[in-house]
């Protein structure tokens, strides 16, 4: 039983790293987390260590009230995305991405930025 359960173990780790080389996170972003910014750029620029697709990006403030983003699904799968910002009063807010990996499995992550204004 030892025996068994040390190569269940086994099996699980490798498979479990197996599945995280698959995955990625943005690796490079003009707006880092925890940024602080005196104006909103006009664009969020970022860019993912693997190909990804970019299944969502959602901007709201801290409060929760979600802002208008120019963004549209796209089915292609990329590593660079550029996605336009509205001008942003000062304040705290959270870009919430969500990407899809090769092997199906989704990704997310969050950036949090405050304008000072
Ligand atoms: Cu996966």
């Amino acid at each position: 039983m030892k025996f068994l359960r040390t190569l269940l173990v086994a099996v699980w780790v490798v498979s479990f790293s197996a599945a995280a080389w698959a995955h990625t996170t943005i690796i490079a972003s003009n707006i880092k987390d925890g940024a602080e910014l005196a104006a909103a750029p006009a664009a969020f620029v970022f860019a993912f260590g693997a190909e990804v697709g970019l299944a969502g990006l959602e901007l709201e403030t801290l409060g929760g009230d979600p802002i208008v983003l120019d963004f549209n699904r796209r089915s292609n799968m990329g590593k660079d995305y550029s996605v336009p910002l509205p001008p942003l009063a000062a304040g705290a807010y959270i870009l919430k991405w969500r990407a899809v990996a090769k092997d199906g499995h989704v990704m997310r992550g969050e950036v949090d930025f405050t304008i000072t204004g």
